[in-house]
């Protein structure tokens, strides 16, 4: 029998993912086994059985929905009805249902190429503004069911949500709450059609993911024939909380998006980019769709009273939908790289809409862009240089303690670059403050930075700079403020033996479950700015 078996804590931790219960259970083992096999005497291990409790929640912490929302990272939008036929942004509402006759509509075309580049959910434009239902509505005759295509028994919904299933891509649906079609937009009887068409899309077509409410409203239209300006009370009109109500009582496990949530938040921009500070809290309340603070919802609220996820969203082209004298400004892999950085890399999800054609399928142009900047992506962050390297706390010894919560192992800074998004390295309470460093061992290259927040315990860190020490001495390469659940720092290219993460200041005790050093694609473009 051998007894010198001593695991470091850290060999425990890096095998498993423990959860607090597991690391009681693998110290109690471990007793066991010293004990049963007659090894009594052997040194301690030098942990506490039980680590202090986890870091205390923020006052406003992400639901499990929300958590797996801001993962998916990469979603896809689907901008396609009647605008796609008269080659127009916003159809005005008098168009002919006989228009809409795209030939060779295959969603799982989209559904193809939507997985293969890692987007996890597609947002079908279920009905835009100008009020043409991409499914047989019982409704209204404004819909599919009016159009030649597949002899007015088909249903672009169902195509949609059958083809994302099959390829694992969660499904969205947008139904535009300003319909230039309908005669009694802008009256009560509108709102109970719009009620009912949200029925039907969130009864009829099993799991949603999100629904999407836009903020554009009211204007000119056709209304039935009125042809005229009709304004809507934007806050009132709808009356957002019932709507919402009867969303969430359809699908209870549906995020609605909106400018003001009350799950998902829109950034202010249709660029894609969220602001340099990003809090995933707002006070939504305070905010009234389609009359947005837009400088407000791009760089969040500390202070804020709920949890919104940021959304980024943009197109790949100019326009929302297709237009084929669009095809040549699809934009560059690069271009859509340098949002992914100021989305995905400021705490947002990116939302990309990829319009299909009068055919009804995506063209080649975006096909090949999308899979550049995958690929850009992929090979960007396929290695970790700081992967499973030393991590301690920074600095002179003594002033670092607090710095790691309880001096336990369940808290270790190692936990940063352990690869797991669950373990995590904290501060003892009452610390806001505290220095990182990683030992990579030898002088490594690198100009990407990434950082992540453990987000199940709240929004934390406000202000943190990066160093490296090159040819022997420290330098400031980075200084941002929030992290959130991601965060990505492009910096010129430094090769540097050691890293430091000084956190300057936190709303609360801070923590990180994830760090990384990259090195970019050279296909990425290194002269894009920050
Ligand atoms: C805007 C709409 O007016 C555009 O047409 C597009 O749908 C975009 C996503 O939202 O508010």
């Amino acid at each position: 029998m051998r007894c010198e078996y001593q695991p470091s804590s850290k060999s425990i931790r890096s095998r498993v993912s423990p959860s607090r219960s597991l690391w009681a259970l693998m110290v109690f083992a471990l007793a066991l086994a010293t004990t049963a096999g007659g090894c009594a005497g052997l040194a301690e291990p030098d942990w506490p059985s039980d680590p202090p409790p986890d870091i205390a929640p923020t006052a406003v912490v992400p639901s499990p929905e929300q958590i797996a929302y801001q993962q998916m990272e990469l979603i896809g939008f689907v901008h396609f009805t009647v605008n796609t036929f008269t080659d127009r942004e916003w159809g005005f509402g008098d168009e002919s249902p006989g228009i809409f006759q795209p030939e060779a509509l295959d969603a799982d075309q989209w559904a193809t190429v939507a997985a293969e580049v890692g987007m996890k959910e597609l947002i079908l434009t279920a009905k835009h503004h100008d009020g043409f239902a991409l499914w047989p509505s019982r409704y209204t005759e404004h819909s599919v069911k009016s159009s030649p295509w597949r002899d007015g028994r088909g249903d672009v919904v169902a195509e949609f949500t059958e083809a994302a299933r099959r390829h694992g891509v969660k499904v969205g649906l947008y139904l535009s709450p300003w319909d230039r079609n309908h005669a009694a937009y802008g009256s009560p009887e509108y709102i109970d059609y719009y009620r009912d068409q949200l029925g039907e899309l969130l009864t009829d077509y099993g799991e949603i993911t999100e629904v999407w409410f836009d903020g554009a409203n009211g204007g000119d239209g056709y209304y039935g024939g009125a042809n005229e300006e009709r304004r809507i009370d934007r806050e009132a009109y709808y009356d957002w909380p019932a709507t919402w109500g009867l969303v969430k009582s359809l699908q209870p496990r549906v995020l609605i998006f909106s400018d003001a949530g009350p799950d998902i938040r829109w950034t202010g921009n249709e660029q894609g980019f969220a602001g340099e500070t990003n809090w995933s809290t707002i006070d939504a309340e305070g905010v009234v769709v389609g009359a947005a603070d837009s400088a407000y919802l791009n760089r969040g609220d500390p202070a804020g009273a709920q949890w919104v996820v940021p959304l980024c969203n943009t197109s790949i082209r100019p326009g929302w939908f297709y237009h084929a004298e669009e095809d040549d400004q699809v934009k560059s892999p690069q271009e859509l790289i340098d949002v992914y950085y100021r989305s995905v890399g400021r705490n947002c999800v990116f939302l990309l809409n990829v319009p299909p054609d009068e055919r009804g399928l995506f063209h080649d142009n975006d096909i090949a862009v999308l899979r550049e900047f995958r690929r850009i992506l992929d090979e960007t962050f396929a290695v970790n240089l700081a992967a499973g390297k030393p991590v301690m706390i920074a600095g002179d010894p003594a002033a670092a303690t607090g710095s790691h919560r309880g001096q336990h192992p369940y808290f270790a800074p190692s936990n940063i670059v352990d690869g797991d998004p669950q373990t995590y390295w904290a501060t003892d309470d009452g610390v806001i403050s505290a220095s990182l460093q990683v030992d990579l061992g030898a002088p490594m290259r690198f100009d990407r930075i990434l950082l992540q927040e453990p987000i199940r315990f709240g929004q934390r860190i406000a202000a943190f700079a990066i160093e490296a020490h090159v040819d022997d001495t420290w330098q400031e390469v980075a200084r941002a403020t929030t992290i959130g659940y991601k965060r990505l720092l492009r910096i010129d290219p430094v090769t540097a033996d050691r890293v430091r993460i000084i956190i300057e200041d936190s709303v609360s005790t801070p923590a990180l479950s994830g760090f990384g050093l990259f090195e970019a694609s050279a296909s990425e473009g290194r002269d894009l700015p920050s």
